[in-house]
């Protein structure tokens, strides 16, 4: 059955997804849909909310990246990447949580966007919005450096909890606003040392525009 994966090549959500697929060595196929451009019809058939990504494997299709993720790694065969033991899974899904609901905006919206996707793609960056997502940002960073293990970001192996952190770490990071925050957190800082060395990481690299 085929895999695709549909979306906006520089999303952040469409990375983790295509991180989790990667490490799970699923192929996969990527369709270019750009919400930010405005979504096809056939697209909110996928998508009622028009956000991005959706995978679809055969006949079955499901949007929501942790969503995407849990079914990846439940459908496909190779080293699993949710924790067996109760607290570590509840650990890896809180860190989901954190990420989700206080990171995605403050460091990919609102620091990546305006001090670097914004100026790359000819338009000016707002000083107060990345002013303001530093500020919640440096919330985010002490929560994760607090609930970090030693290797990885739950216990002795990489699990989704890493895989939904890295892309946003790596657009966070593009700023040199957020490379500098991140030194101060020692535990996040050697871990994105690790995460971004990772050969899925390599590969799902967009780039920038
Ligand atoms: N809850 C969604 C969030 C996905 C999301 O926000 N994707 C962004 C791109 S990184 C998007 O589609 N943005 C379009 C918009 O905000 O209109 C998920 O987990 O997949």
């Amino acid at each position: 059955m085929a895999v695709e994966l549909i979306g906006y090549r520089y999303s952040v959500y469409l990375r983790i997804a295509r991180v989790v697929l990667e490490e799970k060595s699923v192929a996969f196929t990527h369709v270019e849909v750009d919400p930010f451009a405005g979504v096809p019809d056939w697209y909110l058939g996928l998508h009622p909310f028009g956000r991005v990504p959706v995978l679809r494997h055969g006949a079955f299709t499901i949007h929501e990246t942790a969503a995407i993720a849990r079914y990846v790694d439940a459908a496909f065969g190779g080293e699993s990447l949710v924790p067996l033991e109760a607290r570590a899974a509840g650990r890896m899904q809180q860190v989901i949580g954190i990420v989700d609901s206080y990171g995605y905006r403050p460091m990919v919206r609102q620091v990546f966007a305006h001090a670097v996707f914004r100026p790359r793609e000819g338009a000016a960056g707002a000083p107060e919005e990345i002013d303001a997502g530093l500020e919640a940002s440096a919330r985010v960073l002490a929560a994760l450096e607090g609930l970090a293990g030693d290797a990885w970001l739950v216990g002795e192996r990489v699990s989704l909890a890493d895989l939904h952190l890295g892309p946003m770490m790596a657009y966070f990071t593009a700023a040199p606003q957020g490379a500098a925050m991140l030194a101060g957190y020692p535990k996040l800082s050697a871990w994105w040392g690790r995460m971004r060395a990772r050969p899925a990481m390599v590969a799902s690299d967009p780039g920038l525009p």
